[in-house]
């Protein structure tokens, strides 16, 4: 098994043999993270044959199952390398109306090896579950995706809801995903934004030692 296959397997929505391909690349000395960076580049062309209007809504769907498949067997593998040490906890979320995960569940993978305690609260999360799972885990750091434009403004609202909880000046907040950039990130009310998943892990391993 090597990383081609794996980018292929994705792109060939192969939803039924890519969790023991995962199983067979880990086995065969393949590393979690080299894994995830093959299982990303497949995700990246299936987003491109959808732009390219090569793939429809039927293939993306596919996509994402084929996504969740392969994380199921690669997440124990990334998590077995985790420190014992105490763990900062962070609450990720796509935000309200966006039911788009891949892109935060590749930043959950990134994080998964690096001490952190993650609740994931999935996707289409309004502003008042992510408050009361702060307040509940006492979280340190928030993560939020959005890939629509239309919910964009979302992210002002999670971060309004928890200035008006009394949470805001406990929590860091970087957000991700195409819409954004780091000035409307600021202007929105989060403190740090980055391009991607990998950009975002280690901004957020920045914040963490700040703490
Ligand atoms: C897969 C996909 C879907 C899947 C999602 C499956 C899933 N479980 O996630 C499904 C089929 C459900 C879907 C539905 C829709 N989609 Co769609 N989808 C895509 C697609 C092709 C790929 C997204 C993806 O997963 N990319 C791969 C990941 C790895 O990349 P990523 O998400 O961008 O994340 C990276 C960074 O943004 C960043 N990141 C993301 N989040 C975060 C968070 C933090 C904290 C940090 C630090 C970083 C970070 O790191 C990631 C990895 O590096 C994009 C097009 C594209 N090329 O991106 C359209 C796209 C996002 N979809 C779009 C649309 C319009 C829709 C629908 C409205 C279509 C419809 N007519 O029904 C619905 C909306 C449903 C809803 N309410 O959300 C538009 C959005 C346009 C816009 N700007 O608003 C896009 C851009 C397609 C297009 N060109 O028109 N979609």
């Amino acid at each position: 098994m090597d990383a081609n296959t794996l980018k292929n397997m994705v792109i060939e929505l192969d939803v039924d043999n890519i969790g023991a391909a995962v199983k067979q690349a880990l086995t065969s000395g393949m590393t979690p993270m080299s894994v995830l960076a093959a299982l990303t580049d497949g995700m990246d062309e299936v987003g491109r044959r959808y732009d390219q209007k090569e793939y429809y809504l039927t293939e993306l769907v596919l996509a994402g199952e084929t996504m969740k498949e392969a994380f199921k067997l690669l997440e124990p593998a990334l998590k077995s390398g985790q420190k014992a040490k105490k763990q900062i906890p962070i609450v990720a979320a796509t935000v309200k109306g966006d039911q788009h995960d891949i892109g935060k569940n590749i930043l959950i993978s990134l994080l998964l090896s690096g001490g952190f305690e993650i609740h994931d609260l999935g996707m289409d999360v309004p502003a008042s579950r992510i408050v009361a799972k702060v307040k509940e885990t006492d979280a340190k750091i928030v993560a939020l995706s959005t890939l629509l434009t239309m919910t964009v403004e979302e992210i002002r609202n999670v971060c309004n809801a928890l200035k008006d909880a009394g949470l805001r000046d406990k929590v860091k907040i970087i957000v991700g995903g195409a819409p954004l950039n780091m000035e409307l990130a600021k202007q929105l009310g989060a403190d740090e934004y980055a391009d991607d998943a990998t950009q975002g892990a280690k901004k957020i391993i920045q914040m963490a030692q700040s703490l």
